[in-house]
């Protein structure tokens, strides 16, 4: 039980963190945002996404 628990947090922590650290990079231009998503570039490439500025 405590294990799930464990898991659980780990997990919350681990997409938090990354959330958290696409969002400050991006707003601080310390990662290139060109759509101005929050979403550094190279993560929406990774993910099959086109980062590219839009309209
Ligand atoms: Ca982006």
């Amino acid at each position: 039980m405590s294990e799930i628990v464990v898991v659980i947090i780990g997990a919350v922590v681990l997409v938090g963190g990354v959330i958290l650290y696409s969002v400050i990079s991006t707003t601080s231009g310390f990662e290139e945002d060109a759509n101005k998503n929050y979403i550094p570039d190279w993560m929406e490439r990774a993910v099959g996404r086109d980062p590219s500025k839009q309209e």
